[in-house]
């Protein structure tokens, strides 16, 4: 078993349409998988104007790049952790769409995401997880990055340690990342999970103007 063991996790509530395991991979597993991402050093940059600053690596890239992490996105044992949290049988999203798993860098000070809604391109419920894999600041603690959700009228602090799982639905549940400082660095592997991932004519071409503007050109021909 390459995850925490499923009958060793104290499955937590999904009430509020968020919910945080501390432990998300064995300690080989992630170690591998950091250092996939520590490789991956040609990271694509993109500049949303006012929503996001920072470097997107793309599922296209992570497949040729990352073995041991799109091999666990994959993996049974993951989507049945992730679908024992939120209540529901859960599938990943299709090979085409780039945001079904990815790696979001930030590296350069004021790095950040703004306040956004993940949008749900599917016929089901769609799902993210995020696995923080790096985020260090300048002391060897944590960066000065936060990510933050909007919870029964409140903003909510998640701290994002490497290794914890976040799972969240990410079309209802608002959600930013405050910007990184000087000389820190933050790197998340983020996946997606969904109830039934087939798409409507419309949402296919609403997924591919998102991932073009997060991904490139390339996202309008896959
Ligand atoms: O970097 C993170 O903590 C996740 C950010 C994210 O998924 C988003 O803001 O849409």
């Amino acid at each position: 078993m390459t995850v925490t063991a499923l009958d060793a996790i104290d499955i937590p509530s999904f009430e509020s349409k968020l919910a945080i395991l501390d432990t998300a991979l064995s300690p080989g597993l992630f170690a591998r998988i950091n250092a996939e991402v520590a490789a991956l050093i040609e990271t694509e940059r993109s500049y949303l104007l006012t929503h996001k600053k920072g470097g997107t690596v793309a599922y296209s890239t992570l497949r040729e790049r990352a073995p041991a992490l799109v091999g666990h996105y994959l993996s049974k044992d993951l989507r049945q952790i992730v679908s024992r949290i939120v209540g529901l049988e859960l599938s990943p999203t299709p090979l085409h769409d780039e945001s079904s798993c990815s790696v979001l860098f930030y590296e350069k000070p004021g790095d950040h995401i703004n306040w956004n809604y993940d949008h749900n391109f599917y016929r089901g419920r769609h799902f993210t997880v995020l696995i923080p894999v790096v985020n260090r600041g300048r002391d060897g603690g944590l960066s000065a990055a936060c990510l933050l959700a909007r919870q029964r009228g409140r903003e909510v602090e998640i701290a994002t340690p490497p290794n914890r799982m976040i799972v969240f639905e990410g079309a209802k549940v608002r959600h930013k990342v405050t910007p990184i400082g000087e000389g820190e660095r933050r790197a998340v592997w983020s996946m997606t999970y969904c109830t039934d991932p087939r798409n409507s004519a419309v949402q296919g071409v609403a997924r591919r103007v998102k991932d073009t503007a997060f991904f490139g050109l390339r996202s309008l021909w896959t």
